[in-house]
């Protein structure tokens, strides 16, 4: 067990509570992975995907109402419900517990009560935060191995250190009707009920890493942030680090994994994370990065060959597929995959694409991140690795342009808080709205986004060397509906852009609404793409971001007084400058 009395004691509490069959303290071992994965092959949760291909790959079919994140029923319960803010859902925190203890009363009979200790980020950083989760799910245990650093080793920094996030978690019934992912910030405690997916299930990732890490971060000084971190090495060997938030589904893993075109012969790219990140200020001035997860959960959809070759590379082995399609010879598919072709839908129904697609758009992948052949040795650096700059990006079929960078820290911040995309499958719910998604964080930050932006212009005053500040846009469509800009490796092109100016570089087209790129130095040889398209995808019509301006006004508007003036003045900035 353990000599931490809060944990021995919290456990005890839980047992009583769910009256679990057993109680099972997970190490982290091979030989624990291996039993848990046996007893899933028994009881038919996972399914041996095709051992020559894929050796120790596994499918896990979730069930059918429970495919993706639940945002309408995830709350933040904070005592003042404008601590919560606009941006979430807020329930009062005793009203919540009661209703949580009524579902967790009893569910775990017949179960086996897993208690699995992890620490987010490399086990000796400073930087690291640990938790438990408590759940009554195997395939959360086997997927919590991959995504975080867990079992003895975990076990051994809580029990040296004070003070850890409890998560309870139980797949209940998988009735949508009865699911709830709780969060009470100031007991650094998370209470999930109904689901086994992802985000709502596998609690160290954004129940801990982002809504409750963001909170803490906020009185901590520092940010715990939706963002991949990209290292790219240029061929005299010296490497920039980038971190990048956009969306769901928008783009993180495939971007922190890029393989560069042919033009950049000697360039590398080093993965350190794709789709958290911890920053802190260091004693340089500078913003120093750690990825706290050990694994990737990533989209299944459109992996292939020609998008995202690492990522496809690292799935042969020793992966955890969830709601793909199979192929005849049992191999994994999905959409976008261009080999091959499927039998089986991810519902285990034979494949027929009038029903539905072969593989769920939000299936996923969870696969430990030393797979990837881009991997960052640095992803395991106690003190992380320097930011040189920050990318805000969307999926935004029209107006905002491929890339520009923002005036200052503050300007930055206005950029990254007026953030819009349209909906992906991540989430329950419509597709390919355009809403406001500031940072990426709308869906996770543990606090009220008022506050929050303050704690981002607040960093002008912790660190002197602040990382630039730039907006990218990969999704803008032409009139055919096609996406103007190739993407992928092609991203390239714009990442040396972003580093050539935190070097001093480049000039900048000065306009309302942020310093464009000159289209002469994007980097275009090679690429099958017209000047009349670049200028497209670089232009700013000033009507149309007059109307953006107004929008943003309007969403801003709901913060009311906690608003920060600094974030409206260079609003008015902006706007003023586009009437100009
Ligand atoms: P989460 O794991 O949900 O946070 O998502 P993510 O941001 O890591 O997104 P991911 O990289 O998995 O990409 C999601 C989808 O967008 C996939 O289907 C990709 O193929 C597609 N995508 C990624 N990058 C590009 C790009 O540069 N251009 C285009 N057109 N599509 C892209
Ligand atoms: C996201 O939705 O942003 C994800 C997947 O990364 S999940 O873990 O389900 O949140
Ligand atoms: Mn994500």
């Amino acid at each position: 067990m353990t000599s931490n009395e809060v944990l021995r004691q919290w456990v005890a509490e839980v047992g009583e509570l769910t009256r679990p069959d057993r109680i099972h303290w997970c190490t982290g071992s091979t030989e624990e992975n291996q039993q848990l994965i046996e007893a899933m092959l028994d009881s038919g949760a996972f399914l041996e995907l095709n051992k020559k291909t894929h050796p120790a790959c596994y499918l896990h079919r979730s069930d059918q109402d429970d495919v993706a994140r639940v945002e309408h029923v995830t709350f933040i319960c904070t005592s003042q419900r404008d601590d919560a803010g606009p941006n979430n859902h807020w329930m009062d925190p005793a009203a919540a517990k009661a209703k949580m203890n009524g579902l967790f009363e009893g569910c775990m009979q017949g179960r086996t009560l897993y208690v699995i200790p992890y620490c987010m980020g490399p086990i000796d950083s400073p930087l690291s935060r640990c938790g438990v989760e408590i759940t009554d799910s195997p395939y959360v245990v086997v997927n919590m191995r991959m995504m975080t650093r867990m079992g003895s080793a975990a076990l051994a920094r809580i029990e040296r250190e004070d003070g850890f996030v409890r998560g309870l978690h139980s797949i209940g019934e998988l009735d949508p009707e009865r699911r709830f992912i709780m969060h009470f910030p100031a007991d650094r405690m998370i209470q999930s009920f109904g689901s086994g997916y992802g985000g709502n299930a596998l609690l160290g990732k954004k129940c801990h890493a982002l809504r409750i890490a963001s909170a803490q971060a906020r009185t901590e000084g520092w940010l715990a942030e939706h963002m991949l971190i990209v290292g790219i090495e240029n061929p005299q060997g010296e490497i920039h680090y980038i971190a990048a938030a956009f969306p769901s589904a928008c783009g993180k893993t495939n971007l922190a994994m890029l393989i560069p075109p042919a033009e950049y012969e000697g360039w590398k790219v080093w993965t350190v994370g794709d789709d958290i990140c911890w920053m802190q200020p260091g004693e340089d001035g500078r913003l120093w990065a750690i990825n706290p997860e050990a694994g990737f959960f990533g989209v299944a959809p459109g992996t292939s060959e020609n998008t995202n070759p690492n990522a496809l590379a690292m799935l042969n082995e020793d992966a955890i597929f969830t709601n793909v399609g199979v192929t005849a010879d049992n191999q994994p598919w999905w959409e976008g995959k261009d080999d091959d072709v499927p039998v089986t839908d991810w519902k285990g129904k034979p494949f027929n694409a009038e029903v539905n697609p072969a593989a769920h758009p939000n299936s996923r992948f969870t696969v430990p991140m030393r797979r990837c052949p881009s991997y960052s040795e640095q992803a395991e650096a106690p003190r992380g690795v320097p930011i040189s700059a920050i990318v805000f990006g969307g999926r935004r079929e029209r107006l905002v342009p491929l890339l520009m960078e923002s005036k200052s820290w503050q300007h930055g911040v206005l950029l990254g808080a007026a953030m819009a995309s349209e909906t992906t499958a991540a989430a329950t719910g419509a597709v390919g709205v355009v809403r406001r998604d500031p940072m990426a964080m709308k869906p996770f930050c543990g606090y009220n986004f008022a506050d929050y932006w303050q704690h981002w212009l607040s960093f002008t005053d912790r660190a002197s060397q602040l990382p630039r500040i730039f907006h990218v846009n990969w999704f803008r469509k032409n009139d055919d509906g096609y996406f103007m800009w190739p993407g992928f490796g092609d991203n390239m092109r714009v990442l040396e852009w972003v580093i050539k100016r935190c070097k001093g570089e480049v000039d900048v087209c000065e306009t309302a609404i942020g310093q464009l790129p000159l289209a002469a130095d994007i980097n275009i040889n090679g690429l099958d793409i017209d000047s009349v398209t670049l200028g497209t995808l670089l232009e700013v019509d000033a009507s149309a971001w007059l109307d953006e301006t107004g929008q943003i006004r309007e969403y801003l508007g709901q913060y009311g007084d906690r608003l920060p003036h600094q974030l409206l003045a260079e609003l008015d900035k902006v706007a003023v400058s586009l009437q100009a």
